[in-house]
């Protein structure tokens, strides 16, 4: 007998069908975005519940395979899967897991699961989202394997052996119809959160496997287990900068059903390096936790010097919150039951009774650590008092830079070669290096739109330099006026007030060209924080070749293959050519720059975007801060970093 058309198992079917339908027309929707992030974010779907497990106490391992094919394997040693029949539905748990949006893993209402910001849509996304997807489960001494293609079931739940572990392994293709810009995994990002993962939850192990490498080459294979949590979180971030502590403090404690981790540590660099998470979710835009962790850290630090007459002989300046926090790393973790979050990116948190917990446990244990260690104590209040001294000193060279603006008319720097539109939204600035090239891009530029900006010689590292020296430097002040928004954290800075809302740094193709544009990408990322966070600085790309041949015809090429290819049809078609490779911008005449870097129609431009906080906290002090040898090592290790995958 065939099944007739409104049969039981097509009608739910269809149902799901529909509803994975849902995620397969709109994926932006419920992972951000269809482009390498939103690629990466399906990794991290999965994994989340594998976390969920292991926060349950049932699972301490996990394990990522990146395949030669561009498929993933994440495979835990979880409860597994549940496969009994879902009472209301009527089909095995594990297909409404990974066929029901929403589904995933929230049967039982057990504690701090992973729910809020990007994540917590569910495996049946990944599903929806993969030309093929495979799930294997360990459970009650069987395994079982069910196949999807594109979300429709292609194999439904059967029982294939006996086993006598647990776990889960899921085994998917991501499909490249949905990501049409890259299906290819970057074994870093997934490095980089995998790593993070094993700082936040020392109960785990994760380990990475990238097949496709050569068994020649190293990092192919890396294992995560830090038994010191975010205590060897905070030491790992500072492996670059001195610290003057023996070692981090660390303090832990809960308080109604929030339960606070954190380890702190001062060192010897000028900025703030605090890192958030709420349920192993980087909370960027900070929330009623880190309210709390300020609020502690100030009033503890206060009492104290009050208590010991420690400030009281530098009456003359006053300590605000934030002097405490300047050279300060920090990584705090909290555990939310029902989390909202809130903001932009839906990373701030919103509970306010998370507040007063962190407020109250970390008030405690920071007072209790500078009364029993007093020599401590007295050198970080020592350069909680120089930052007084340098925000005092900085607060001056603000307002001359600002006076200065305001004597200039129009206020902005005299090299600056403006656009005529005002409106922000529409108008971009270059930022260029040399004079030259400066020169050829304010005659190659369509003036209505692009503002140039040339910028002599290399700017200041901010990586080594107090705020005030770095508010002196020349580049810098002329970078502030033109863009507008002022520099700094919270009310200094003022994103509204952006001339430009695309800010395009163009360097040479070389090895100092590279360098500073990273001097400049450090600067941004530490006092424009907001310009990298909305998505508004971008790298222009210069090509690297050009090749001129018969007739004066001109070709570009921005890679090695794309010369050897036009190389090669210009010999099949026995046409004469001559092949040069730029050396720098200012080779360039004003009509090839706008052809090849400066025209919209034309040029690419590469966004910045920080995947992850923590591992660009540490690219950056390992590019930019003192130690010479951790540099070379980074830059040898990662040849690439021109390309600045932060
Ligand atoms: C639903 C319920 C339970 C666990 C899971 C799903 C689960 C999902 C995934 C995805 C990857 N690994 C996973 N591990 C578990 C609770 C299990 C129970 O109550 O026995």
């Amino acid at each position: 007998m065939t099944p007739k058309k409104g049969s039981d198992y097509r009608a739910s079917n269809i149902q799901v069908l529909e509803g994975l339908e849902a995620v397969r027309k709109r994926p932006s929707m419920y992972i951000g975005d269809t482009a390498q992030r939103g690629l990466h974010h399906l990794i991290n779907e999965v994994v989340d519940n594998s976390i969920d497990e292991a926060l349950a106490g049932h699972c301490d391992h996990i394990k990522v395979v990146i395949h030669d094919d561009g498929s993933i394997t994440i495979a835990d040693n979880g409860r597994g899967i549940p496969v009994d029949e879902h009472s209301k539905l009527k089909m095995p748990a594990v297909e409404v897991v990974l066929t029901k949006l929403h589904a995933g893993g929230k049967f039982d209402k057990s504690s701090y699961k992973v729910s809020g910001g990007l994540h917590g849509v569910g495996v049946s996304c990944v599903n929806a989202l993969s030309v093929h997807f495979r799930a294997e489960i360990h459970r009650d001494g069987k395994i079982y394997v069910m196949e999807f293609e594109r979300g429709a079931t292609k194999i439904p739940l059967k029982e294939v052996g006996d086993t006598d572990d647990t776990g889960t392994i899921i085994k998917f293709r991501p499909d490249e119809i949905i990501f049409n810009q890259t299906t290819e995994f970057k074994f870093d990002i997934i490095a980089d959160r995998m790593r993070e993962l094993a700082f936040l939850n020392p109960q785990i192990t994760v380990e990475i496997i990238d097949e496709r490498v050569d068994d020649e080459e190293e990092e192919n294979h890396v294992v995560y287990h830090f038994s010191g949590g975010v205590k060897d979180f905070v030491r790992f971030l500072d492996e670059n900068r001195e610290s003057f502590m023996d070692e981090p403090i660390y303090i832990e404690g809960e308080v109604e059903n929030v339960p606070v981790e954190l380890a702190m540590q001062y060192n010897n660099s000028y900025t703030e390096n605090v890192h958030s998470y709420v349920n192993n979710i980087n909370t960027r835009e900070g929330g009623t936790h880190i309210s709390g962790f300020r609020r502690a850290l100030t009033r503890a630090f206060k009492n104290y010097a009050d208590k010991n007459g420690i400030i009281k002989s530098n009456s003359k300046i006053t300590i605000s919150g934030e002097d405490f926090r300047e050279g300060l790393t920090c990584v705090l973790s909290v555990k939310v039951s029902e989390p909202q979050f809130e903001g932009q990116t839906k990373t701030k948190l919103g509970n306010s009774e998370v507040q007063s917990a962190v407020e109250v446990i970390l008030y405690d244990k920071l007072t209790e650590f500078l009364e029993q260690n007093p020599k401590s104590a007295k050198k970080i209040l020592e350069k909680v008092v120089v930052a007084a001294e340098a925000r005092e000193a900085a607060r001056k060279a603000r307002q001359l830079i600002q006076r200065k603006s305001v004597m200039s008319g129009g206020g902005l720097p005299g090299k600056l070669a403006d656009c005529s539109i005002k409106d922000p939204a529409h108008s971009e600035i270059y930022l260029v290096e040399g004079d030259s090239a400066g020169g050829s891009a304010k005659m190659g530029r369509n003036r209505s739109f692009q503002a140039i900006l040339p910028l002599r010689g290399k700017i200041l590292n901010v990586e080594k330099a107090k705020i005030n020296k770095i508010l002196e430097n020349k580049e810098i002040q002329a970078m502030i006026t033109a863009l507008g928004t002022g520099v700094g954290h919270e009310e200094e800075f003022e994103l509204e007030k952006l001339r430009y809302h695309k800010i395009i740094i163009m360097t040479d193709a070389d090895v100092d060209g590279s360098h500073i544009r990273t001097l400049l990408l450090t600067f941004f990322y530490r006092y424009m924080h907001p310009l990298i966070d909305r998505g508004h600085i971008y790298i222009a790309t210069p090509p690297l070749y050009r090749i001129t041949s018969s007739r004066g015809q001109i070709q570009y090429a921005w890679e090695d293959e794309t010369r050897d290819k036009i190389i090669r049809d210009l010999k099949k078609s026995k046409k004469k050519f001559d092949v040069s490779r730029y050396k720098g911008l200012g080779e360039m005449n004003p009509e090839q720059l706008w052809e090849t870097t400066m025209d919209p129609e034309t040029r690419t431009l590469q966004q910045v975007t920080i995947e992850n906080a923590a591992a660009a906290d540490k690219m950056f002090s390992t590019l930019m801060g003192g130690e010479v040898e951790p540099r070379r090592e980074f830059i040898e290790k990662n040849s690439k970093y021109a390309t600045l995958d932060i």
